[in-house]
């Protein structure tokens, strides 16, 4: 996937030098954007006298949006309808305003009950699957239009395709370039013919990459939504035979767990990251089972030997500190399967991070 000629893409600075976003008077670096503005108004002292770390300043959009999707359409088991409230319960509401952020939570979107039927031609619950997904892709893109950063509250994942094509929609018309980073324990890049299931859920990234039905790949008005070398995939550990092909075939880029156990989370979320800039439009897809089910067992397909706390923080902390992140999906929180809501809180915890909550003692960007 990581071909020779794509490796000048993805290693544009220093990556195994110094932490991207901070500067130290020993280390010389190519600045990001918002360092160099800095340093137009301060001139070079604060690389004289700054000898250690200077957390990077950011430009996130303030104003959020929470949508609600109560379903469980497109997965294998039931309960994730029961997510966006079991994310409110664990207070994801006061949790982003104590970061100083202005939250509207718009209330749940409403749409076909889960029939709970076999597949038909290999998808279960097309019909219901569209229609849940239209609305939440003109949801998603209401608020995109309306400069609010939404933040979609599954759900089962299979609503990341209605998020997505509304994203990419938006960027279209704005002119924005779109990096799509897919937090997720699986590739969900399945069609009817590979999936042993026929469950959607397993299916939105290739549908968002144009292999599906038409009524899937059509949604944002543009076929397909979505360029796979938009996409990065983290934490990836469960792809069936037959995706893995496709998965390849299409040139998606995985930082799988094996590159993460190798490489380290920083290494991963470092190139996940290569070249996203100031006319980028970042968009989190976190599916709650990216995590270890030993941190979040609160979601319908546990796969062991998932991303740590820790692990997960930094690349959640690392996202924010591009300060670029401008939608978000919160994805397969099953509260059925959940232990005390705990998974719910470890993931508003975790989008506490996302958002700027730092653990760190270094000093605050001015
Ligand atoms: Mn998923």
């Amino acid at each position: 996937m990581l071909t020779f000629s794509r490796l000048f893409e993805v290693v544009p600075g220093p990556l195994w030098v110094w932490p991207k976003g901070y500067t130290s008077a020993l280390v010389k670096k190519p600045f990001n954007q918002a360092q160099t503005e800095r340093h137009r108004d301060l001139g070079w002292l604060p690389t004289i006298y700054t000898a250690f770390f200077k957390p990077r300043v950011t430009t996130m959009q303030h104003n959020i949006s929470l949508i609600g999707a109560p379903t469980d359409i497109g997965a294998g088991s039931r309960g994730a309808s029961m997510g966006p409230e079991a994310l409110r319960v664990a207070n994801i509401v006061p949790v982003l305003e104590q970061l100083g952020l202005n939250v509207l939570d718009r209330g749940n979107l409403t749409g076909p009950h889960n029939p709970w039927q076999p597949p038909v031609n290999g998808y279960r619950h097309l019909d219901e699957v569209v229609a849940w997904n239209t609305a939440v892709h003109h949801a998603v893109h209401t608020e995109l239009v309306q400069h609010r950063l939404p933040i979609l509250l599954g759900g089962d994942h299979c609503l990341g395709l209605g998020s997505i094509s509304a994203v990419a929609r938006h960027c279209r018309e704005s002119g924005k370039k779109l990096r799509v980073l897919w937090l997720d324990a699986h590739a969900d890049f399945n069609t009817n013919t590979l999936t042993p299931s026929g469950n959607i859920h397993g299916m939105p990234v290739a549908c968002l990459c144009g292999y599906g039905p038409d009524a899937l790949t059509h949604i944002g008005g543009v076929m397909p939504a979505i360029n796979p070398r938009w996409v990065r995939q983290i934490g990836i550990r469960s792809v069936d035979a037959g995706e893995k092909r496709l998965v390849h075939e299409a040139g998606l880029e995985v930082f799988d767990m094996r590159f993460i156990d190798e490489m380290g989370m920083r290494a991963a979320v470092e190139l996940a990251l290569a070249l996203v800039d100031a006319n980028t439009h970042l968009h989190v897809s976190f599916d709650v089972d990216f995590l270890d089910p030993d941190i979040a067992p609160g979601v319908g397909t546990t796969v062991r030997g998932g991303p740590t706390y820790r692990e997960a923080q930094l690349c959640m902390e690392m996202i924010a500190d591009t300060g670029r992140l401008a939608s978000l999906d919160v994805m397969e929180l099953n509260p059925a399967f959940d232990v005390r809501n705990r998974t719910a809180e470890v993931a508003v915890d975790l989008i506490g991070s996302l958002f700027g909550k730092s653990t760190l003692m270094r000093q605050p960007a001015r």
